[in-house]
């Protein structure tokens, strides 16, 4: 994937043949801004042209027929600070980019467009779009109400808003969205039928679902998924890959998770890396507030804090329906101050399907609660939970419940979990201390430092500082337990040296 990724990249800073042609052509320049000046522009245009205009202000052109741009040409609406917006009247959509067309469409806006049982409402791309700052507002389809894409579509510094349905469907081919906004779309933000799309720089905000990976594989990267009403980001039969992300308030009152879950695909992965899932709330029976994995989920070096559920058989993070060997992997990350109140089976980790199989390794989870059990939960027979060189400590009620197997150098303070009962195992509080997630540090002191098992500790811990660190100084360099690795500060004695 990597590789079709960097492909894709070295394809988007290839100079656009438009581009290249339009520096040496005059533009086009629109006066007349009607449907008559504009389809007059379009008729009159070659390839390389760009388009612009000067409408002696603020213009909005109705098109009274869909406008096919299918010649390789720039329209750039700026038209002197008043961005022009192209309207669709709520009876047809506005634009349509054929196969082959190479178009960028620049400074404007593309809104009320409709295709009432059809797709695309606002524009349908099957060739080569860019949109550079347009905002695509209030359109209607079946499918694709924003944009309908099935071919190369690139979405930079844009909004996608208030649109009646999905705001950018991708059937096949490539999606880029780039430092965008994506809000308040009725049903989907972005939905992922298939190819591959990269998510950069971008906010999802109230929309009713961020976004659906149901085929294709997406990567989502330095994003913010926030407000959303139902789900914030969904895995079906796809592939997604998230990073440096954050996932905060948002809300499911109605299904099974609030922040990032696996639908019921046949299969589906999920891998998450230095990230944050921060008061997100669900309130229905079953789920999860923050991840629910029912196929291969990795989360690494990743905070948890602050989220809620009030529903039975919910969990902070809850993994079901895995089929070996799918698995549910949780590495160098912390779990602190959620709250799981339902009425049963109710964990931070909940594993709940017979078989299950969750490995969590040097992971922090203390001071949560819950009804039933506040830390690791495991609901089933059948399948496994193990918990590897890790803190489960001060959740209430109760550390453990339900079959934990103990792979080594676990220090819960009190019975009730698995691995050796400690007094304190010196826990600062949740802060930051470095690294791009907050963490709880250990206290000089702590009987975690130097207890964990190098043969089996990742090679940093959840802020990326090297691992193994020699924590007491002893000599020996020996990994900590739980997500964050203690650094020894030497006392240096420096002479005061009088000038
Ligand atoms: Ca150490």
């Amino acid at each position: 994937m990597r590789v079709v990724l960097v492909f894709l990249l070295a394809l988007a800073l290839l100079p656009l043949p438009g581009v290249q042609a339009a520096i040496m052509a005059a533009p086009i320049v629109v006066t007349k801004c009607d449907d008559a000046g504009f389809s007059a522009a379009l008729a009159s245009a070659q390839n390389g042209d760009t388009i612009t205009f000067s409408c002696g202000g603020p213009a909005t052109i109705q098109v009274l027929s869909t406008k096919t741009l299918d010649k390789n040409y720039t329209i750039d609406g700026a038209n002197n600070g008043s961005p022009v917006v192209f309207s669709g009247a709520n009876v047809r959509r506005v634009f349509t980019i054929p196969i082959g067309s190479i178009i960028i469409l620049r400074n404007l806006t593309v809104r009320d467009g409709a295709e009432p049982g059809g797709v695309g409402g606002g524009i349908r791309n099957d060739g080569f779009l860019t949109l550079d700052r347009v905002n695509v507002l209030a359109n209607s389809a079946d499918l694709g109400s924003g944009i309908f894409n099935t071919a190369s579509l690139r979405v930079i510094d844009s909004l996608i808003a208030d649109n009646t349905g999905v705001g950018i469907y991708s059937s096949a081919g490539t999606l880029s969205v780039q430092d965008s906004e994506i809000a308040r779309n009725s049903t989907f933000g972005l939905d992922v039928n298939g190819g591959i799309a990269a998510i950069s720089g971008t906010t999802f905000s109230a929309n009713a679902n961020a976004m659906r990976v149901n085929h294709g594989t997406v990567d989502l990267t330095g994003s913010t998924v926030t407000g959303q009403t139902e789900t914030g980001v969904a895995v079906g039969d796809g592939e997604l890959h998230v990073s440096d992300s954050s996932f905060v308030d948002n809300t499911n009152t109605l299904s099974t998770c609030a922040a990032l879950c696996t639908l019921n695909g046949i299969q589906g992965t999920i891998t998450v890396t230095r990230s944050r899932f921060v008061n997100n709330k669900n309130t229905t029976s079953g789920g999860a507030s923050a991840v629910l994995g029912q196929h291969d989920v990795t989360i690494t070096d990743s905070l948890f804090t602050g989220n809620q559920t009030n529903g039975s058989t919910t969990g902070t993070v809850a993994s079901s329906a895995n089929q070996a060997p799918e698995k549910l992997v949780i590495t160098n990350s912390t779990f602190s101050g959620n709250s799981n109140t339902g009425t049963m089976n109710t964990a931070v980790i909940l594993a709940y399907s017979s078989s299950a199989n969750v490995q969590l390794t040097n992971v922090t989870i203390a001071g949560n609660t819950g009804f039933g059990i506040a830390g690791l939960g495991f609901s089933a027979t059948g399948g496994a939970l193990t918990v590897t060189n890790s803190i489960v400590t001060d959740n209430s009620a109760g550390n453990c419940a339900g079959k934990v197997t103990d792979g080594g150098h676990n220090l819960p303070e009190a019975a009730g979990c698995t691995g050796s009962t400690v007094a304190d195992t010196g826990l600062g509080p949740l802060a930051d201390n470095g690294g791009p997630t907050q963490t709880r540090a250990l206290l000089s002191g702590s009987p975690a430092i130097d207890a964990g098992d190098n043969s089996t500790c990742p090679s940093t811990d959840q802020r990326g500082v090297a691992r193994p660190q020699d924590g007491d100084g002893n000599g020996s360099a020996i990994c900590d337990v739980g997500a964050y690795e203690f650094v020894h500060t030497f006392q240096v004695y420096v002479p005061f040296v009088a000038r």
